[in-house]
């Protein structure tokens, strides 16, 4: 880790007179600033063209010093190679016409995310990734995987018992996973277990660049446009043969030299080589890559679509069976990666479109397993707004542009290293589009729409309502719109945003009849489960500068009615129960390791597990394509646990969910007057340090019981671990979609000096429709992705020959 500090030279070197060394710590950026503008790269003829460039930056970061102290770090970021600033008012970054200097200034970068994504539904995405980090400033403490020494170590006993892959290493291999996407998970579609490396570099420069690639890129692009052109199912291309030849005989080159130099002792071509020869996609690539797949448009005006859903395709099933079974025998080292099937063949048409792209707030983010975490910290995450019907209804009220200038906030919670890799305990800050508690500016009365997206990493933000005067009321939830009766029925909820989610918010602001402004704090708290959502201390995640002057009035200071509310897109009706053709069960534990870790180690080598089992590159579930199934998602992590309870953040990729039950045994027991959390302080005086607690809704005997309203769970009768009548479920019907949601923690309890696991769980259907083939599910607690909570899911177009476990 001490190559962390190492200094760096500053980007904007060539701009401004070399300076000094640093010392060891410099002034952070003050809070406070204006919203941070984060260009975009936008789609124009229905296509979203573009490069975003992987590359090494030198940050000022505050990396939880006292006294706002920063240090300059090197850090990986996604930038626009083309950006155009966006129509939300705020802070101009660097690099822009009349940009706004940070305060105070620095002749290192500030952390921003990576250019902001605008596209429409039934747009193609066609970007360029273009890898041109510079490995120098990172050394060895976190490249190593590429020399073939597996986890990255640290001063602390970090990783202990971890094993590659599944710990944190390699971090400067570049993907990009479009959370939020439904299309296809494949090739060059929203796939993740692609990884790029970075670009040779010759003189110092990358010689992987823009220009050196874009006659074969242009190339792609074109091919790609007609094979997709034909049908939003086309899942292409399907095998290297479709790329083109300039294209897969540079990648062979890089690919080979890369292998000659004897440092990189992880040899990637053998690997490629064998996936070639099964026909499978390969995995490794060298300086650039494409990303080619459409966001479709449900063209039908009802659900279900008009033709069959389910495809009889026997021949297909044929051509399946004699790929799949096969071993794919890897090289040493290689052990994560698939070990059954290659790409599924596509599935022939006519079949109807079952799903559409939702429009909305989608996000993405690199998605390097064993690298997650540190990437993410680094600020490797952006926006992906997908315009459609939502914001014509939208503009249809507020006036013709609105949405797009309503504001972009993304939570960040920027740092260089995990906490479980220093061995550092407690949470990063939170950042809003990089920088510390910004301000965004509303005029008096004004209703605006914010989108907000949780790219943080670990934490939750627990948003407890609005400030004093303001009014809230969510208008969608993971860039799914609420039917307009949730929409209109939530006013001035709390609400949790998990690593991962999205809300968008409309927010009125109180009337500024004053002479100057007048400031408000949005208040949160940064949080993994229940005790934290109801009792840590409260932050100021950013503020409000309400504007004197009279009133807003008309449509721009009222809340869009629910008469006039975006109506949800068809395919978002109910999952029935008729429709549920499968269950699975899936547990997630943090359990203590086995076999126990080195004397002197403790809490922070927890081993992260689905089933029972760290990430090994299996299918974990199984799903026929265009069935719907209910998923069981368990939370055996407890309040015994190492280091607590953790309520994991549940995401699956391709396919949002809807809850359809919620069972948390350490739910807290809300007053019914005020419907919060009925809070146990401290003693006073405190000499051994009690925190707060609450009231739980569910204790374990009857003679526990302090309120009417609490119930009884038997920890010796499973039966009981189940909801109870007082404890509130999401409604049978207009249920809210999801791609990520928070399992509830397990409760431990004693009984005979026997201990008992009762575990929190959720239930979830979700529609596994319209794209085969392999993506994953994982905690979005990246940590615990990096180090093993993860499985992949396979969507098949014939009946398998794997069983389900
Ligand atoms: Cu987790």
């Amino acid at each position: 880790a001490a190559a962390l500090l190492t200094p760096v030279q500053p980007v904007q070197a060539q701009t401004k007179p070399p300076a000094p060394p640093p010392s060891q710590y410099i002034q952070c950026i003050n809070p406070g600033q204006p919203l941070l503008r984060i260009p975009e790269i936008v789609s124009a003829n229905g296509k979203l063209r573009g490069v975003i460039t992987l590359r090494t930056e030198a940050n000022r970061m505050n990396l939880g010093a006292t006294g706002n102290q920063c240090v300059a770090q090197p850090v990986r970021a996604f930038r626009a190679a083309h950006g155009t600033l966006p129509g939300y008012a705020g802070s101009i970054p660097v690099g822009f016409k009349d940009a706004t200097v940070p305060q105070p200034p620095s002749q290192y970068a500030d952390p921003m995310p990576g250019p902001t994504l605008r596209a429409r539904v039934g747009d193609l995405v066609q970007l360029t990734l273009l890898n041109q980090v510079d490995t120098g400033p990172f050394g060895d403490s976190i490249d190593r995987a590429e020399h073939g020494m597996g986890c990255d170590e640290s001063s602390a006993p970090y990783p202990s018992i971890d094993k590659f892959p599944d710990c944190f290493h390699g971090s400067s291999t570049g993907n990009i996973h479009y959370h939020g996407t439904h299309t296809n998970p494949t090739t060059t579609g929203d796939n993740v277990f692609i990884e790029i490396r970075p670009s040779p570099r010759k003189n110092g420069e990358p010689v992987v660049t823009e220009k050196s690639v874009r006659k074969s890129m242009d190339q792609f692009f074109a091919t790609c446009e007609k094979a997709l052109a034909k049908d939003p199912l086309v899942q292409w291309p399907f095998s290297w043969a479709d790329l083109p030849k300039s294209y897969v005989s540079e990648q062979t080159k890089l690919l080979k030299a890369y292998d000659r130099d004897r440092a990189n002792m992880q040899k990637l071509w053998p690997v490629d080589q064998a996936q070639l020869d099964i026909g499978a996609w390969p995995q490794y690539y060298i300086g650039a890559y494409p990303s080619c797949f459409r966001l479709p448009a449900y063209q039908e005006s009802t659900w279900p679509p008009t033709a069959p859903m389910i495809p009889a395709a026997p021949g297909i099933m044929a051509m399946a069976a004699a790929k799949f079974g096969k071993t794919i025998k890897l090289p040493a080292g290689h052990d994560h990666q698939m070990t059954k099937g290659g790409d599924m063949p596509p599935v022939p048409a006519p079949r109807p479109l079952v799903m559409g792209q939702s429009p909305g707030t989608h996000w993405y983010h690199a998605h390097k397993h064993g690298s997650t975490t540190i990437n993410v910290n680094n600020g490797m995450t952006g926006l992906f707004v997908i315009e459609g019907k939502y914001d014509d209804d939208l503009n249809a009220y507020y006036g013709a542009g609105w949405t797009r200038k309503q504001p972009l906030m993304q939570i960040n919670e920027l740092g260089v290293s995990p906490n479980l890799f220093t061995g550092k305990r407690g949470p990063l800050p939170f950042q809003v589009n990089g920088r510390p508690q910004p301000t965004v500016s509303m005029k008096s009365g004004e209703v605006q729409m914010w989108r907000l997206s949780n790219g943080a990493a670990r934490s939750g933000a627990y948003f407890v309502g609005p400030p004093t005067g303001f009014a809230w009321k969510q208008i969608a939830q993971d860039g799914v719109q609420l039917t307009p009766a949730n929409y209109w029925n939530n006013e001035n909820q709390p609400f949790l945003m998990s690593a991962g989610n999205r809300v968008d918010l409309l927010v009125k602001a109180p009337v500024n009849t004053g002479a100057t402004t007048q400031s408000f704090d949005v208040q949160v708290r940064q949080s993994v489960n229940d005790l934290e959502n109801a009792t840590n201390p409260l932050m100021t995640l950013l503020t409000v500068v309400v504007e004197p002057g009279p009133a807003v009035t008309g449509n721009a200071a009222t809340f869009v009615p629910q008469d006039q509310a975006p109506t949800q897109p068809p395919f978002l009706t109910d999952v029935i129960d008729s429709e549920i053709a499968g269950t699975q069960t899936i547990v997630f534990e943090s359990v203590a390791p086995n076999p126990a870790p080195p004397a002197g180690v403790k809490a922070p080598f927890t081993q992260q597990t689905i089933n029972g089992q760290k990430f090994d590159g299996n299918i974990g579930e199984v799903i026929l394509l265009n069935r719907a199934q209910e998923w069981k998602i368990v939370n055996r992590t407890t309040n015994a646990s190492q280091p607590g309870p953790i309520n994991h953040p549940f995401h699956i990729h391709i396919n949002p969910f809807q809850v359809v039950e919620i069972f948390d045994p350490q739910a807290p027991y809300l007053d019914p007057t005020t419907h919060k959390p009925v809070i146990i302080p401290p003693p006073s005086p405190n000499p051994k340090n009690v925190k707060a607690d609450y009231v739980r809704l569910y204790v374990t005997s009857a003679a526990a019981k302090t309120y009417d309203g609490q119930c009884v769970l038997d920890p010796l009768d499973e039966s009981t671990w189940k909801p109870c009548a007082g404890d509130p479920q999401p409604g049978k019907t207009g249920r809210i979609w999801w791609d990520v949601f928070g399992m509830p923690s397990g409760l431990s309890v004693t009984v005979d000096n026997k201990p008992i696991v009762i575990p929190g769980y959720f239930k979830m259907r979700s529609r596994f429709v319209d794209y085969t083939g392999q993506w994953v599910i994982h905690c979005h607690i990246l940590a615990h992705e990096d180090r093993g909570m993860m499985n992949v899911v396979e969507v098949v177009p014939f009946l398998t020959p794997y069983s389900h476990h």
